[in-house]
């Protein structure tokens, strides 16, 4: 009997914990610019973690400012950081399968994301990027901060115009 009572208890716990994990994330209001799936914890619709603008804006931000082969002169990128992203969605992976509108996609460790402030811009020059600007996100890393990721393998994965993000392995 005292097992049944202990294990009901302890249930009880593990799902209440699990309540308090998945509240964590809210629900957007607004229009879902990124959603994340995979190996991920924390959820706000079927299996996937949905991101609306305002709830990019509250995330941890990060700001790029410098030359990038894309741009023209010194330009400012600023938007949530990726690792504040992996946070948010209790990511647990190795790899993610960055998606974008136009089915370009690119395979990019999660360790990226952990080991340099890479940032999902949400702003070019403080303005919002339309798609025809390469929104409404794009992936880009510190390239200002440490020089020797001006490399291609860090241009493959600078992804415009982002959607989703798979972490698959
Ligand atoms: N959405 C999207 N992002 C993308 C690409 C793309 O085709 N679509 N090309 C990638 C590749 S392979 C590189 S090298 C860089 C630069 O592409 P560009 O040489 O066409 O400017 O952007 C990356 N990001
Ligand atoms: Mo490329």
């Amino acid at each position: 009997m005292l097992h049944r009572r202990t294990l009901l208890g302890f249930c009880t716990v593990l799902f209440a914990a699990r309540s308090v994990r998945a509240a964590s994330l809210a629900a957007p209001a607004g229009k879902v610019l990124l959603t994340v799936r995979g190996k991920i914890a924390n959820t706000n619709a079927d299996g996937s973690a949905r991101f609306d603008l305002a709830m990019l804006d509250a995330l941890p931000q990060g700001r790029f400012e410098g030359e990038t082969p894309w741009t023209k002169g010194k330009t400012v990128f600023t938007g949530p950081l990726g690792s504040a992203i992996l946070d948010a969605v209790g990511a647990s992976g190795t790899t993610m399968r960055v998606a974008a509108l136009n089915d370009y996609s690119a395979d990019v460790p999660v360790s990226d994301f952990r080991k340099h402030a890479v940032i999902l811009a949400t702003r070019h020059d403080g303005a919002l990027m339309p798609v025809r600007e390469q929104g409404p996100l794009w992936v880009i890393y510190p390239m200002d901060k440490e020089p020797d990721l001006r490399i291609e393998s860090t241009y493959t994965r600078s992804v415009w115009q982002v959607t989703a993000i798979d972490i698959t392995g």
